[in-house]
């Protein structure tokens, strides 16, 4: 049986998802596209033999269409979420859930009220085989009782349409995510300084910054984000325990010697770096619909995620240590 899988979205992770689902992940194939970009949509239908709709709802609503990936703007995706759950399809939304709480609070009450799990957010590191092995080495309490984590995460030039709130939204909520996921934790609050601004990015950029976020069990996530590093796509993980510390490994890159240098290669971006991870997301989330699942991130981490990245931009703008509060997480999502 084959899954079709209608994508709102045919930017660059739309079109990423869509070529994969296409061409790489069996038991799937795209039946219908939308963007708001018609042409663009169009052509891309073609070449995968879908239908491309007019509208993002005809394709929530096109009977060909089984469960949606939802690749548009963030500030779309509650609102293509709850129709989908409204015509019970489930649904792969990018990263956020919801740009605000009261949205991310809506999807929750909307599945909860549906009664069957539909949501899967797109926190596509959980499935990179080196944040997998990090997280069994601290479960299997290896390094001891986790104390402190230090991140790393370098883009090497951001979009013109970056802003110093997108910093923590838009790159940090991967920690969030990541991190909150290897210590089954929540965070309590947020702190984000703000370092000389780089003078290779745009001067109304406060780049880089260092959100520092702390557990509910006092455990200190310290994060350095650096969205206009140029060298290279950088992210680092170390978590440091009681008893030793387990530190995120880089995929094997190419070591090249010359002019009496010996240097590693760096990826260039997010896709080099965790195709793998993007790869294995999708094609997990498509043969658990296949098995009447859905076990990725859910509602709940986007939600929270939502909730803790918003709070870092009010830490950001007011440089105050800034709480954070999430409402009681519903039994669902126990
Ligand atoms: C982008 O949206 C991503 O999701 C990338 O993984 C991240 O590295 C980048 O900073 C974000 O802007």
């Amino acid at each position: 049986m084959v899954l079709n899988v209608g994508v709102i979205g045919t930017g660059n992770i739309g079109t990423y998802h869509i070529n994969r689902l296409a061409g790489q992940i069996s038991g799937a194939r795209v039946a219908a596209v939308y963007d708001l970009a018609t042409e663009r949509a169009a052509q891309l239908a073609e070449s995968v033999g879908a239908k491309a709709h007019s509208d993002p709802a005809e394709v929530i609503t096109d009977d060909d269409v089984d469960a949606v990936v939802v690749t548009s703007p963030g500030d779309t995706h509650a609102e293509f979420i709850l129709a989908c759950i409204a015509r019970d399809k489930p649904v792969l939304s990018e990263k956020p859930l919801a740009t605000t709480a009261d949205d991310g609070l809506r999807v929750l009450d909307a599945e909860v009220a549906h009664g069957r799990r539909l949501v899967q957010v797109g926190f596509m590191r959980r499935f990179d085989a080196g944040y997998r092995r990090v997280k069994a080495t601290i479960d299997e309490g290896t390094i001891g009782t986790p104390l402190l984590v230090h991140c790393v995460h370098r883009n090497p030039i951001a979009p013109d349409f970056f802003t110093s709130e997108m910093l923590p939204t838009d790159s940090v909520v991967h920690e969030i995510d990541a991190t909150r996921w290897l210590l089954g934790a929540e965070f309590a609050a947020t702190t984000v300084l703000t370092p000389r601004r780089t003078p290779l990015g745009p001067d109304r950029l406060q780049d880089p910054q260092l959100v520092i976020l702390e557990t509910t069990e006092s455990v200190i996530v310290e994060v350095e984000i650096f969205v206009n590093a140029q060298y290279g796509y950088d992210v680092r993980c170390e978590v440091v325990g009681s008893e030793g510390t387990v530190e995120l490994e880089t995929p094997t890159s190419t070591s090249v010697t010359r002019d009496f240098l010996r240097g590693r290669s760096v990826p260039a971006d997010w896709k080099e770096r965790f195709d793998g991870a993007f790869h294995t997301e999708i094609s997990q989330w498509v043969d658990g619909l296949h098995a009447g699942t859905v076990t990725g991130p859910n509602a709940w981490d986007g939600y929270a995620a939502t909730v803790v990245a918003n709070a870092s931009v009010d830490a950001l703008r007011s440089g105050q240590r800034t709480a954070i509060s999430l409402v009681d997480k519903p039994s669902f999502y126990a």
